[in-house]
């Protein structure tokens, strides 16, 4: 069930495809306090209450226990300590044994979640602008109350088969030249790949929709080329247009009224990566197909997939704030400066990027209503992944195309994926990666995946093939990596053989992945799951925070620790430990229920199948999904007399309705099932 409460006067955000009608008075539980324009929404916790939820942030599973904030931000430094990264996905489930109900906060601007962080028994949750519908969910369970969310919410986007594939990219690829050699490197050694990304370099000095033609002479030429190898052109695009009459985008753009304004009715400029910039009011209809029609040229090339960034918006700095910052400067030019002197001209520079000031400094036209920035601020990256899909489909309304974004808000689940953005190359930030899953997946938000490997810094070669061992199970797997740090190609490592062979079991896997995802899309389902989801009542798997359940069959428990020769994995129920190597290389061995050391080394994944269930697998190996077609199946399980598994499958390429097929063991003679005793 879900009830809906307004507190001010709700801007319109699309995040819902529900009009539920509104309730008189406060939800039940929950204590609300005005503090114009604040509001704060108050509960006790209990000491068995376990929160989930808030999407894409950092921490654990289970939120409990620090203050976050929706505040979407050009984060850099994913550490403990921050409150906010790219997303702002308003949406928790608290359970315990007596309760279970979901919150969701349909508010754009600015809202801060003390999850019994300044004391442990206490929840506040403050909108500080007071203006949002709250929506109480309540379910017997937490994925049932997740199911009702996700049908207030509506429908995720559903990429093209391709798109599981791996994704091999690098800041810093930006012409024809890379493209082949990246592609050189993978097929000649056999690693499969799907596609290649371009990172901003491709483009004519940092503008959108251009590319430089020294790098890349013949656009469409390169992508046919690479299609015929069955890899696509994965081109990058940033929210910030540059304010400069020869670009045709931004002329046009002037001469169309589609960017955003000052108080004062003058063009809203910031710099980003070409400089002054102007950016689209992605929360104006027109705006936004405006925006979507410039995607064309570039789809006419024969491009299917892009990756949107900067989108918060990320803000480099805005000459007034750059004026206020050389006013300090002057000031202080050639003086002995103490202490505070010397803070104040550091500061009075390092704070100028994605600053409050500037946040407040221009207005959207919601379509008729004038509105701040700051009071909206979440949708930006969501308008921006609407105006682009609306846009492809404009061009083809039955094609599925490639879409991730880095800033989000939900609603943008119907339109985009989207990837965790810059991480480093931490063990931290394996784990890291794996704990959004669910929180994601909450959300609305199923294709998704981290830069494997690590953004920021030097990744080692353990760290590669253990991220890869996480990376074969989400739906975006693409390798990335920042400018100037160590390369990260698997081709680029000595042990760069184990890495193709782990590379292999995802697309031998890839069938059953996308089966699962297909079915928590068409039945507004978890794919990945926190182990509290599905025993509720087993205290250990309650707080599990290294371990996920993945689709119906399967539990997922990568090594995240350096110089590990394997890891302790807690067994909710009786499960089959599938080692996997290779696509063709695997041993299986049935556990008890319990905790275990399970070895494995470098070089191997872990996978474990829930007694009774069967998950197929394909036989054979391929250089991309295109091959996978050819492969016959398999199934691994405990025991033959397993029931079968349903495979979904599509064309993976409309939106036309695919179907369902019975996997039967004793018709796949080539099963592998268990021998002997579980232990
Ligand atoms: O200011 O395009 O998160 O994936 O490689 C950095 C360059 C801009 C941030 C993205 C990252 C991308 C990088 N971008």
């Amino acid at each position: 069930m879900i009830q809906r409460y307004v507190y001010g006067h709700p801007l319109p955000t699309d995040a819902v495809v529900r009009d539920l009608p509104v309730l008189p008075g406060d939800p039940d539980g929950l204590t609300v306090t005005q503090n114009a324009p604040a509001v704060t929404f108050s509960m006790k916790l209990e000491e068995d209450d376990l929160v989930f939820g808030l999407g894409e942030t950092i921490r654990g599973i289970n939120k409990r226990g620090h203050i976050y904030r929706s505040w979407n931000l050009d984060e850099v430094m994913h550490t403990e300590d921050r409150q906010s990264l790219y997303g702002a996905h308003n949406f928790l489930v608290i359970t315990s044994g007596k309760r279970t109900f979901g919150l969701f906060l349909d508010d754009p601007g600015e809202v801060t979640w003390d999850l019994g962080a300044t004391r442990l028994d206490r929840m506040d949750i403050t909108s500080c602008n007071g203006n949002l519908s709250l929506y109480v969910i309540t379910g017997r369970t937490p994925r049932a109350v997740c199911h009702e969310f996700r049908g207030l919410i509506g429908s995720s986007y559903l990429p093209p088969y391709w798109a599981f594939g791996y994704i091999q990219s690098r800041w810093g690829y930006g012409s024809s030249e890379d493209m082949h050699n990246v592609i050189h490197e993978h097929r000649s050694r056999g690693i499969p790949l799907d596609g290649v990304c371009l990172d901003i370099d491709y483009m004519d000095h940092y503008r959108d929709f251009t590319w430089d033609t020294d790098k890349i002479p013949d656009l469409p030429g390169l992508v046919a080329d690479m299609r015929s190898q069955d890899i696509h052109l994965i081109p990058i695009i940033d929210a910030g247009i540059p304010a400069d009459p020869s670009d045709p985008a931004s002329e046009d753009g002037v001469r169309q009224d589609t960017f955003v304004k000052r108080e004062d009715g003058t063009l809203f400029r910031a710099a980003v990566w070409p400089g002054l910039s102007y950016f689209t009011d992605y929360l104006n209809t027109r705006a936004r197909t405006w925006f979507g029609s410039l995607y064309r040229p570039m789809l006419e090339a024969g491009i299917d997939g892009f990756w949107n960034d900067m989108n918060e918006p990320s803000l480099f700095y805005s000459p007034e704030g750059m004026q206020a910052a050389y006013a300090v400067a002057d000031e202080l030019r050639g003086k002995n400066l103490a202490n505070d002197d010397n803070w104040k001209l550091q500061s009075s520079f390092g704070s100028l990027a994605s600053s409050r000031k500037d946040y407040q400094s221009f207005y959207h036209d919601l379509d008729g209503l004038r509105v701040r920035h700051d009071k909206v601020h979440n949708l930006y990256g969501f308008g921006m992944s609407r105006a682009t899909m609306d846009g492809m489909h404009a061009f083809d309304p039955d094609r599925r195309f490639l879409l991730f974004s880095r800033s989000s808000y939900i609603g943008a689940h119907r339109y985009a994926g989207v990837w965790q953005g810059d991480n480093r190359s931490w063990w931290a930030h394996l784990k890291l990666n794996l704990q959004m899953l669910p929180s994601l997946n909450m959300c609305g938000f199923l294709y998704t995946g981290a830069d494997i490997g690590g953004f920021g810094n030097d990744a080692t070669e353990d760290l590669l093939l253990r991220w890869l061992e996480l990376g074969i199970f989400t739906p975006l797997m693409r390798n990335h990596s920042a400018l100037h740090t160590r390369d990260q190609e698997v081709y680029r490592f000595s042990i760069w053989e184990h890495m193709k062979n782990i590379i292999t079991v995802r697309y031998a896997l890839l069938p059953y992945l996308y089966s699962e995802f297909m079915k928590a899309a068409r039945e507004d389902d978890l794919m990945f799951r926190p182990l509290a989801f599905d025993y509720p009542h087993d205290e250990i798997a309650c707080q599990t925070e290294d371990q996920l359940m993945l689709g119906n069959e399967c539990m997922i428990a990568p090594v995240c620790q350096q110089n590990a020769t394997g890891r302790i994995v807690y067994l909710p129920e009786d499960m089959l430990l599938v080692r996997l190597r290779a696509y063709n290389d695997m041993d299986v061995e049935p556990l008890k229920k319990g905790h275990h050391w399970v070895p494995a080394r470098l070089h191997e994944a872990l996978l474990f199948i829930r007694r009774g269930c069967v998950i197929p697998f394909a036989a054979g190996k391929t250089e991309s999904t295109v091959g996978l077609k050819d492969h016959p199946l398999y199934l691994i399980g405990w025991d033959p007399q397993a029931e079968g598994y349903t495979l979904y499958e599509d064309d993976g390429i409309t939106y036309r309705e695919g179907s369902f097929r019975v996997l039967i063991p004793s018709d796949l003679p080539d099963s592998v099932f268990a021998e002997g005793e579980a232990t």
